[in-house]
């Protein structure tokens, strides 16, 4: 069975690691490592299996995309694989850049041949014969390795004309990105890829319709990919029993700040915040909050520790899993020095293509910063009645995902009154980045 313990940590009540198993176990630089550790199974059992089966496993299974939005994954490759006008393409989102988020990484450096297995099994349900491999121009180890497993697999016959002797055709393209955060958005990446400005596309209508070079195009996270790997390996329906609803199988957690051990772990869908914490060392002093998924999340209050980590148990305390951040403060923390330095990080990353974001950004930083100093124009109420105002044009109004959850965690924030009392002025300065000084 496997091991119980690794870079990580286990699944409450003492369940093998479903994604982890061979992190720390397997030799990243080795394919035949791979295979003994019952790599290439799966895609034998895709081919076995022929891709219209796999989709319904996929369905069945529930499975849901990791990259912070939920959508099912059968039902995203069924559109591909069934679209008339070819080719068809298949693209894998490594630009894991939300603030927090580490867990592809920990996936793509430590176990990489299980994308090139994942990505391979994804092209041949979807019918795609290339596919990207987007990575962010920060993993330079992740970039290697996977560079190095894509080599092996093509001279072994795992990728190429002639994919394990089966008479399909599949090959991968590695493209990494250059320190923009909003290629991560799925249209930007697509833009990037075909050469052009990072810039997000309307939808509809969807990449699965009319996706890289107006193809159809299957967009799949990280942590998606390795997924299909475990439906593959215990079936859709045993996938299915683990959590429950949407939120079927294991989720990859990020666990930073005031934790006795920080770092990636994974938990089946249905364990409690309090559980997660435990895992990783318990919170380090007095918790004051927990940011539960990220920017885009929401704060979780020490009373609420005994949420259930599922997409609705989430949703039902006004929080997100988004992509598995897991930030904890404790009592010294400054929470709206934190906030402040999170609308700098998206004031810088927006594109600036439309106006409620561009401008939305800017002003939600200026108005942090005032708070921050302590210095409101009229009150630290009429500061934060901005905020909210800001936040409603914002989500309303933007194009993309980025404008449109810059001021979730803000806006949970308010929600709880974390803001009511100034921030440490000494970080102040920080936020003075590109010429631009919060007025
Ligand atoms: C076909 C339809 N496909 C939706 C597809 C769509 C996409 C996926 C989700 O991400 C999240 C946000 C933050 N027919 C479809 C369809 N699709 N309807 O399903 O779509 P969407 O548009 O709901 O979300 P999105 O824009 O892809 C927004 C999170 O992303 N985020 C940051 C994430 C960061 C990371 C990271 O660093 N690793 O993941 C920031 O906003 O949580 O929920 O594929 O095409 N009718
Ligand atoms: Fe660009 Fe922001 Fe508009 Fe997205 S919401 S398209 S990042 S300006």
């Amino acid at each position: 069975s496997a091991p119980q313990t690794g870079p990580g940590g286990t699944l409450p009540g003492g369940g093998p690691l479903r994604l982890l198993r061979r992190i720390g176990v397997v030799d990243p630089a080795s394919l035949d490592d791979y295979r003994a550790h019952g790599g290439y199974a799966a895609l034998r059992r895709a081919i076995d299996m022929g891709p219209t089966r796999v989709i319904t496993e996929l369905e069945d299974s529930s499975l849901t995309g990791r990259g912070g939005a939920a959508f099912p994954t059968g039902v995203k490759w069924k559109g591909v694989a069934g679209a008339p006008e070819r080719p068809h393409y298949l693209v894998c989102n490594a630009d894991e850049s939300e603030p927090g988020t580490f867990k592809d990484r920990v996936l793509m450096e430590g176990d990489p041949f299980a994308l090139i297995e994942s990505m391979t099994i994804a092209g041949y349900v979807t019918g795609a014969h290339v596919g990207y491999l987007y990575i962010r121009g920060e993993y330079p180890l992740a970039t290697r390795r996977l560079i190095a497993a894509i080599d092996a697999a093509r001279a072994r016959g795992y990728l190429g004309e002639d994919v394990m002797g089966e008479g399909f055709a599949f090959d991968i393209e590695l493209r990494r990105g250059a320190g923009a955060y909003i290629c991560g958005e799925e249209t930007a990446l697509l833009e990037s890829i075909e050469g052009f400005r990072g810039e997000p596309r309307n939808k509809p209508p969807f990449p699965s319709v009319s996706g890289l070079f107006g193809k159809p195009t299957a967009i799949n996270n990280v942590e998606t990919l390795y997924n299909v790997l475990e439906v593959l390996s215990i079936g859709g329906q045993s996938f299915a029993e683990v959590g429950g609803g949407r939120s079927t199988g294991s989720k990859l957690f990020c666990l930073s700040g005031a934790v006795g051990a920080p770092g990636v772990y994974e938990v089946d869908f249905g364990t409690t915040l309090r559980q997660l914490l435990d895992l990783a060392g318990g919170v380090r002093g007095d918790l004051r909050t927990i940011l539960l998924g990220g920017a885009a999340g929401g704060f979780v209050m020490p009373e609420d520790l005994d949420v259930v980590l599922t997409l609705e148990g989430a949703r039902d305390i006004g929080a997100t899993l988004g992509s598995g951040v897991v930030l904890v403060f404790d009592s010294h923390a400054d929470l709206t020095g934190t906030l402040r330095r999170i609308a700098a990080f998206f004031r810088d990353e927006s594109c600036g293509q439309c106006v409620p974001c561009r401008v939305g950004t800017v002003r939600q930083e200026e108005a942090l910063a005032r708070l921050e100093r302590d210095a409101p124009i009229g009150s630290r109420e009429t500061e934060m009645a901005l905020l909210e105002d800001l936040a409603r044009v914002m989500r309303d109004a933007s194009i993309c995902g980025l404008g449109q959850t810059a001021p979730a965690a803000i806006t949970s924030a308010l929600q709880l009154g974390l803001l009511d009392r100034p921030g440490k002025t000494e970080h102040a300065d920080r936020g003075a980045r590109n010429g631009k000084v919060p007025s």
